[in-house]
């Protein structure tokens, strides 16, 4: 059997790529009759047909519909019926064949004598686990709880029964976790402050909307699917408006493009709103029987806020603050996506908070086609069965304190209740470096690339030195894996069952197993059940892990009557027909405006927000004072997901390295040259890359997209990003949210 996919994949792959990032310029369905031109013996009859989800962590979590000949993937499509994937997918989508397939894969359980020195070998499974089993044992052992073992992980594969892996770690004990989130956590905290929740309105009705205001986010290489929606307003007659630092591609869609100083959306917002107050625009309706606060909020605005004042901060011109406030207010519906990019600040909650503001005030809060999205987890109602293992007996945890703040203080109570220990995700080096009592003598890598997407690599690569042992499970040799002893094969989306749904729309499908597990990988929870067994073989009792497991059978108790209900299906099993949307009673969220905050109101004065030590109010909050001469920009990029893709050799054909944009003018007052080599470098560390010039990005700033290109190519701009928190997060996540794009460097030719 061949393992080698026929060139149709790769065929279509390249038809992915024109249409990247452009979708709103081609209809998708463009590339559906495709295959079929592909080859005039196509037929489908010829293929079985599977069901996938791709798991990434993106807005658009795309049903795929997978053809496999002679137990091999072909080629992939996204599935007609889900009217949001529409029958297409990304360019990253469509090379997910060459990712199964990949001769880079990493095939089987391996060790590696010295971190770094890349001499693995092949080990058998038996013998990966027996190593890792006794080294948990010793733990045990030394310290009398293991808690020097250490998880983390992040967004890898966001398929429901991934989550085995943590519950893989509360079935041997209590441990040490990484939590929070580097993604959108301040945001959350401030939807939650504001509204009670993060819920957004269904990305599909934003075709209603007569004004669309998109902030900090480029959903046309970010979320390729909801362009559709947003050209569509357009062409019903919506003024679309961007504002964010960088001329991006999505920024090339809109009527009107803001660039303004970086992290100061807060007092774009509250300009905004001032101007709306004076002109007698607010919805008087919506402020004085939907919401609490409001008349302190217009209090704050008439004492500290002028549209002057929101000029000079932000460098957006006042009359254009006061036009594009105005056609907001008037414009019925109106909405605003807020971008996850744009609350990667210090101030990024309270940037935030001020625009929930300014589209609560407007009365768009709760209509369809209106609101404030951000994001949603609706239909995220499953058993979490993976999830929720139980500790062994007489297991030992953490009784110091606990709770998202450590507001519990266990070792007071009575019986002293144990928890894991927890550690900000967003200071994993600290996290291991800080650890005492016990040390952290081990940690498990899943679902996760530190050395790629976590801060400051050079403390990071400090903090991997001082563990005992690192387990990392993954697809590709990655920088991590360098960093680790032993790495476990594991499947990609194609190999196992699980079941997928988005934090942004509201479809929902199943991921079938279309192919054997190539090589020796196995699924995250099938590694855990391995563990199990070897665990109990040398310990019983010391692992509650189910020891023989089935994806199938576990995909199957993720589901209930709720999850069945909430989209109208009788079983899972429906979900072969394709995938199925939530049966929404109105596409926007809060339409009954009953809100989840403790008034029941949306909270324009937020007492919660206060008590956890930020203003009551949504005011201004000042960003991170600058350290360097340039502002540093590591967004995310067209032809990756973070550090998946990229490496993919298809891939490389047309992104074969990274480059350092920046502005002409800065370039020349320096004696740098387009395609020169550069040195850009802080307190961090350093990062040499080539420079493109473009007048894309402001003057005094550098953009470089985070990327892992493998293939030799040593390039990371964790070199350069230092873990300084964000503002807010710590209330719903556990940990604050990473001020990513409050970063500074030089920069010189060398
Ligand atoms: N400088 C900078 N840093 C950033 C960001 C930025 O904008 N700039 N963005 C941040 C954001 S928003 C995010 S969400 C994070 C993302 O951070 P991560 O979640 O770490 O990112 P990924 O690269 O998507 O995935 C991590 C790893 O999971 C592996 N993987 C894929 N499928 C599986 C599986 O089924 N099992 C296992 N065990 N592993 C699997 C992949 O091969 C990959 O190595 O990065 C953050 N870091
Ligand atoms: N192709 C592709 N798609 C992806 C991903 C990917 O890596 N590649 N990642 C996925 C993930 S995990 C996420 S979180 C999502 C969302 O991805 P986002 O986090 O929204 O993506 P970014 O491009 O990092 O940030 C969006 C924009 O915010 C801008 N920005 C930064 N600072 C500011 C500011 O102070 N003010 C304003 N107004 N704008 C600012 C950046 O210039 C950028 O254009 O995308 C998902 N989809
Ligand atoms: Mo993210």
């Amino acid at each position: 059997m061949s393992h080698t996919p026929s060139g149709l994949s790769r065929r279509q792959f390249l038809k992915g790529l024109s249409v990247a990032g452009a979708a709103s310029l081609l209809p998708l369905r463009l590339l559906m009759p495709y295959t079929a031109q592909a080859s005039t013996a196509f037929s489908a009859k010829d293929f079985q047909t599977f069901r996938n989800a791709c798991p990434r962590n993106c807005y658009d979590t795309c049903s795929i519909k997978t053809y496999v000949k002679d137990g091999v993937v072909q080629f992939i499509e996204g599935a007609q019926e889900s009217t949001f994937t529409a029958g297409g997918l990304c360019v990253k989508g469509y090379a997910y064949p060459r990712r199964v397939y990949s001769p880079d894969r990493i095939k089987y359980p391996m060790v590696q004598d010295g971190r770094r020195t890349g001499n693995w070998r092949r080990v058998s499974w038996d013998e990966a686990m027996d190593r890792i089993a006794k080294k948990i044992l010793e733990i045990k052992e030394k310290d009398g709880s293991l808690l020097g073992m250490g998880l983390t992980k992040y967004s890898g594969n966001f398929g429901i029964t991934n989550y085995g892996v943590e519950g893989m770690m509360s079935s041997l004990g209590y441990t040490t976790r990484f939590v929070g989130t580097p993604c959108w956590p301040a945001g959350i905290d401030a939807q939650n402050y504001d509204l009670g929740d993060m819920w957004c309105n269904d990305p599909e009705d934003m075709v209603k909307a007569r004004y669309v205001i998109i902030w900090g986010a480029n959903p046309a290489w970010c979320s390729v699917h909801s362009m559709k929606y947003v050209m569509e307003a357009k062409r019903r007659g919506a003024k679309v408006v961007v504002i964010d630092p960088v001329f991006t591609q999505t920024a090339a869609k809109a009527d009107v493009f803001w660039q303004p100083e970086t992290s100061s959306d807060g007092a774009l917002a509250l300009g905004m709103a001032r101007h709306i107050l004076d002109k007698g625009l607010v919805d008087l309706d919506f402020v004085n029987n939907a919401a609490l606060g409001y008349e302190e909020f217009a209090a704050y605005l008439r004492e500290n806020v002028t549209v002057e004042w929101a000029s000079k901060v932000s460098g957006i011109p006042a009359d254009q603050i006061r036009e594009v406030a105005e056609e907001f207010a008037t414009a019925d519906p109106a909405t605003i996506w807020i971008g996850y990019g744009m609350q990667r600040h210090t101030n990024g909650g309270a940037s935030v908070r001020a625009i929930d503001a300014l589209v609560a005030m407007t009365g768009n809060v709760g209509k369809e086609g209106g609101g404030a999205r951000y994001g949603h987890l609706r239909t995220w109602g499953f058993n979490y069965h993976a999830l929720i293992q139980k500790q062994p007996e007489g297991s030992v945890g953490f009784v110091g304190g606990g709770g998202p703040k450590g507001e519990f203080d266990f070792s007071k109570g009575e019986a002293a209740s144990y928890t894991d220990r927890t550690f900000n995700i967003n200071k994993t080096a600290q996290g291991i470096l800080d650890a005492k009592d016990p040390v952290l003598r081990m940690l498990w890598v899943s679902c996760k690339n530190p050395f790629a997407q976590d801060f400051d690599r050079p403390k990071l690569e400090k903090a991997f030195d001082s563990l005992e042992m690192v387990v990392t499970v993954d697809q590709f040799f990655n920088e991590t894996v360098a960093n680790s002893d032993i790495v476990l094969p594991v499947t990609t989306l194609f190999e196992e069952w699980t079941v997928n749904v988005s934090y942004w729309h509201y479809w929902l499908g199943i991921n079938e197993q279309a192919i054997t597990p190539m090589y020796e990988t196995k699924s995250n929870i099938e590694i855990a059940s391995l563990l199990s067994k070897k665990m109990n073989a040398l310990a019983p009792g010391s692992c509650t892990f189910p020891q023989d497991i089935d994806t199938k059978d576990w995909l199957e108790k993720e589901f209930n009557q709720g999850i069945y209900d909430y989209f109208g299906i009788k079983h899972w099993t429906d979900l072969k027909n394709g995938p199925v949307k939530a049966k929404l009673a109105s596409t926007a969220s809060w339409h009954d405006r009953k809100f989840a905050t403790p008034s029941g109101k949306y909270e324009f004065r937020s007492d919660i927000c206060q008590k956890n030590g930020h203003e009551a109010l949504p005011k201004y909050k000042e960003g991170r004072k600058p350290y360097d001469e340039f502002r540093l920009l590591t967004p995310h990029t067209k032809f990756g997901l973070h550090s998946q893709f990229i490496n993919l050799d298809w891939m490389h054909e047309y992104n074969k390295e990274p480059y350092l944009y920046m502005h002409p003018d800065d370039a020349s007052e320096k004696g740098i040259a387009d395609l020169d080599m550069v040195r850009v470098f802080n307190k961090v560390g350093e990062q040499r890359v080539k420079v493109k010039l473009t007048r894309n990005v402001a003057r005094k700033s550098l953009l470089i997209y985070e990327a892992w290109f493998g293939r030799g190519n040593s390039f990371n701009v964790q070199n350069l990003v230092d873990d300084e928190s964000a503002d807010m997060g710590a209330y719903k996540t556990g940990a604050p949210g990473v001020a990513i794009h409050d970063q500074f460097a030089n920069v010189e030719r060398v």
